[in-house]
């Protein structure tokens, strides 16, 4: 396999204005017949006259241009081409192919979900379902005739607005669809099912009328509400904050079960893994409830950034992947709580993205090489890419950069864009230099920020030096400094803000936050006219997606802990000092917790005055892949046992104070509610009885047992269902089964119930997963099942997964080996939680090795496990 590169892009040599597809659906056999209107690309380079269309797995039955039908010598078919040779400058291209939806395992182009068909173009699908310029730069006109058995595919969807529907003989129907806007074919869509649908209206800020569907299988009729009601608030709040309205006339959501991500964002026409899109309080945890919130929000925003403004190039993804998380954060943090919000991003991108970017397969935000392009919808080109567009918002300010998206809008509607577009307008509406700014979009690698302060008692001065390094990184030995927003503050001896007053300046600015811009390699502040030593606050609110190494003493850190006014460096503060004492307890298992850290712990517990979400994240531990990512050499034993180790301390020494709080926040006997005060509640309630669980007697097990068999919402009994799993035993194995004996019905329940199985850390997890792979609900067909089973063991049960027998990566390598001729996407995911090899022992490493060749050993590996496996072993 062979890497595209952003240096050789080419603009297309055709382009297309009309697009007429007609679908004679069957799961067996469709046919597609495409009616191009065609003409050269005035802009192109030329090059040999002839045109080359994408195509693969395409059963092509005839050619005609302009009216003409070709002969086997005036064209060319290979695996994923036809080549036209000889060809006017503008004409009318007719194919017609067939396709095989049944026997689609990829989930790519035309597949069936269960009793329904459905599309996914997104990246390169489209020619997987007719022969095509299957490139986003290539934005044409479409219209969708889609003809089917009535009875079994009453609903025929497509993009745009519908224009005619009749009965045809033989039982079968004909629906018409045509999008006005120009796209991409990524953003083509149709489905055609027994599908119930959930209608609602919203008046957009102009006064039009829109109609708003969610269309889901016969049976969740009734889990659509939250989904509804999302939706309606991202379209409000995306009018409100940045000027966007909806521009059809109808909005469309469909649930699919068989789906490779979180959701797909076609034009009018949204496909979502129905994960994201079914909610009842007794089927869904507040996480879910969150999840389609967020997930709903961000493929509504797409339509703006993403679809009226597109990619250019596949390298560009992250201009409307990274932009569209950003909006979709920021929706959350306003309809949510604000900090919770950005304590849960920054744990993700920590997590995540952090750790990507110190792995084989580190990347820029916009990559300039790829294999295969789906490797890239990965943490660094979403969730560092939204990042990136925080902090030009941030040093913009709210209005300059509300001004900088609206010209962004205005400037290129309709057009397929790159990210340095997108930063020229954040230059010309500010009038700012973002010359140096573009490093964060060309130069992978988390950048490390090492700081020292020092106070001078005498003259009042705290000086503050800050150096700069980034790693070297795969292709990328060298790195130029970055220009970074570092936002601070300086808390005096009562614990409040003080003036931040740069020597130099003859104001004292008010008393808060900071931003200080970081472009040197090493740069130094001295603040002015301070009486006492400050505790400092750095990177308050998280500015920038950098590490940083300041070496703060435990006081201070407990000093932030209790009274920072940034939330965010409470929570902050408060994860080093767990990270320290845990680190300590690896290096040292007879190492005592000390009285000050229960203490610590049980003041912020009781201090009932904050937000209760806030505070479960404040006293969550970090978790163990965390604590693996701060060690040079992963000690995947001493970690687990560290954590348990401190988790039953806490649930040992605060026993009291935890039944309280658990107790106190137990409800009221009143209907669930989503609101962030009652998500606050539960989170707060189930944390403690988590510790508590911990070491359990009688009482607490009883509590847990009465929580899980009584609980009235989904949260509270998975949280439940989880400890008693971990607890093991009979209860354990009860909740278990009786569990599944209450939801076999419900697909997404079922798949928490193999989750939890899967992450727990009983010593015999590989097995009961292996046993679980026979069980007659688990099917290697449905991305969800398999992530919930093999993608949690592989990633969230560190301490099974990496056994030092190396069964853990023997099982992972064998679903790999086994997906990949199924469904490569899922395959090369679930293969990413191997990449980081050289991060262990040598005993492990070599396990790994060896798995990773034996991988790579195999014939006829799609491009997607060959990228991942070779680029770990390089
Ligand atoms: N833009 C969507 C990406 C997506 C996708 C990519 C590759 C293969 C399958 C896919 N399904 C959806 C989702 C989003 O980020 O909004
Ligand atoms: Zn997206």
């Amino acid at each position: 396999p062979h890497a595209v590169r952003l240096k050789d892009y080419q603009p297309p040599e055709f382009l297309i204005d009309r697009v007429d597809l007609h679908f004679e659906l069957d799961p067996d056999r469709t046919l597609v017949e495409s009616i191009l209107q065609l003409r050269r690309n005035p802009a192109a380079t030329r090059g040999d006259g002839s045109l080359v269309l994408h195509g693969e797995q395409l059963d092509l039955e005839s050619i005609e241009i302009d009216g003409h039908s070709l002969t086997g010598s005036e064209f060319e078919v290979d695996q994923d081409s036809l080549t036209l040779h000889r060809i006017p400058d503008r004409f009318s291209l007719l194919t017609r192919v067939r396709i095989h939806p049944s026997l689609n395992t990829a989930l790519e182009g035309l597949y069936q979900s269960g009793d329904m068909l459905c599309t996914q173009c997104e990246a390169e699908g489209f020619r997987r379902i007719t022969y095509f310029l299957d490139r986003p730069d290539v934005m044409a006109r479409f219209t969708t005739t889609l003809v089917a058995d009535k009875a079994r595919f009453p609903v025929l969807l497509s993009n745009g607005n519908p224009m005619e529907s009749r009965d045809l003989d033989g039982g079968r129907h004909l629906v018409r669809w045509e999008d006005p806007f120009p796209k991409p074919s990524y953003l083509f869509a149709l489905i055609a099912g027994d599908l119930r649908v959930i209608e609602d209206r919203f008046t957009t800020a102009s006064g039009r009328e829109v109609m708003l569907k969610i269309f889901v299988e016969p049976q969740n009729v009734d889990k659509c509400d939250h989904a509804m009601r999302s939706l309606k608030k991202a379209m409000r709040w995306d009018e409100e904050r940045f000027g966007r309205e909806y521009d059809l006339d109808i909005f469309m959501i469909v649930a699919v079960s068989h789906f490779n991500m979180g959701a797909m964002e076609n034009k009018g026409l949204n496909v979502f893994n129905d994960k994201f899109v079914l909610a009842r309080s007794d089927t869904a945890t507040d996480v879910d409830f969150d999840g389609i919130e967020s997930v709903i929000a961000h493929e509504y925003f797409h339509n703006w950034t993403g679809n009226r403004i597109t990619c250019r190039d596949w390298f560009q993804l992250s201009l409307k992947e990274g932009f569209t998380v950003y909006r979709d954060q920021e929706f959350s943090a306003d309809v949510g709580s604000r900090g919770v919000k950005r304590i849960s991003d920054v744990r993700l991108l920590r997590a995540h993205q952090f750790s990507e970017d110190a792995g084989p397969m580190a990347h820029p935000v916009r990559p300039d090489s790829y294999i295969e392009i789906n490797n890239f919808y990965t943490a660094t080109v979403y969730q560092k890419g939204a990042e990136v567009v925080r902090m030009q918002a941030n040093l913009l300010g709210p209005e300059t950069f509300r001004r900088a998206t609206d010209l962004y809008f205005e400037r290129h509607d309709g057009q397929a864009v790159t990210t340095e577009d997108f930063v020229r307008c954040m230059e010309d509406a500010s009038g700012r230099d973002l010359t140096q700014f573009r490093r964060w979009y060309e130069q992978a690698g988390t950048p490390e920020l090492t700081a020292e302060g020092t106070f001078d008692a005498e003259t009042g001065v705290y000086s503050l030096s800050v150096r700069q390094f980034t790693p070297p990184t795969p292709g990328q030995p060298e790195k130029s400094p970055l220009h970074v927003p570092l936002a601070i503050g300086l808390l005096g001896v009562d614990g409040e803000d003080l003036p931040l007053r740069l020597e130099g300046e003859s104001e004292a600015p008010r008393a808060g936050t900071r931003v200080l811009e970081l472009r040197e390699e090493e740069e130094h502040f001295r603040f002015v006219g301070l009486s006492a030593k400050p505790v400092p606050s750095l990177l308050r609110a998280f500015p920038a997606p950098v590490k940083l190494r300041f070496d703060q003493c435990d006081e201070d850190l407990l000093f932030l802990m209790a009274h920072d006014s940034d939330g965010f460096n409470r929570w902050d503060a408060a994860q080093t000092l767990m990270q320290r004492l845990l680190l300590t307890l690896v290096r040292d298992p007879d190492h005592v917790v000390p009285d000050s850290f229960c203490d610590a712990f049980r003041s912020a517990l009781l201090d009932s005055a904050g937000d209760q979400a806030l505070l479960a994240e404040v006293l969550t531990l970090p978790s163990e892949g965390y604590l693996a990512d701060q060690m040079d050499v992963v000690d995947v034993d001493g970690i687990h046992r560290a954590h348990a180790v401190l988790e039953r301390r806490i649930g040992e020494c605060l026993r009291a104070d935890l039944l309280g709080v658990y107790r106190a926040n137990t409800g009221d006997g009143s209907p669930y509610v989503f609101t962030p005060q009652a998500v606050g509640r539960r989170a707060i309630r189930n944390l403690a009885l988590h510790y508590l669980m911990q070491a359990p007697d009688a009482e607490i097990l009883g509590l847990c047992q009465d929580q899980f068999a009584n609980g009235d919402n989904m949260t509270d009994v998975m949280a439940a269902l989880r400890l008693l799993a971990n607890h093991g035993g009979a209860e354990g194995n009860a909740a278990l089964e009786s569990f599944y004996r209450r939801w076999s019905r419900e697909s997404l329940v079922i798949d928490k119930w193999f989750a939890v199985q899967a992450s727990c850390s009983r010593e015999d997890a590989l097995n009961q997963v292996l046993h679980l792979m026979e069980h007659p609900d688990f099917s290697l067909r449905n991305p969800n099942r398999v992530r919930s089973l093999v993608g949690v063991f592989c990633n969230a049960n560190q301490v099974r997964f990496h056994a030092p027998d190396g069964g853990g990566y023997r099982f992972l390598a064998d679903r790999v080996l086994e997906l990949d001729p199924l469904n490569p996407q899922i395959a090369s995911r679930l293969l990413k939680s191997m990449i980081r090899w050289r991060r262990f022992d040598r005993v492990r490493q070599s396990l790994m090795c060896a798995e990773l060749h034996r991988i790579l050993d195999t014939e006829e590996l799609s491009k997607d496990v060959y990228e991942v496996a070779s680029k770990a072993l390089e």
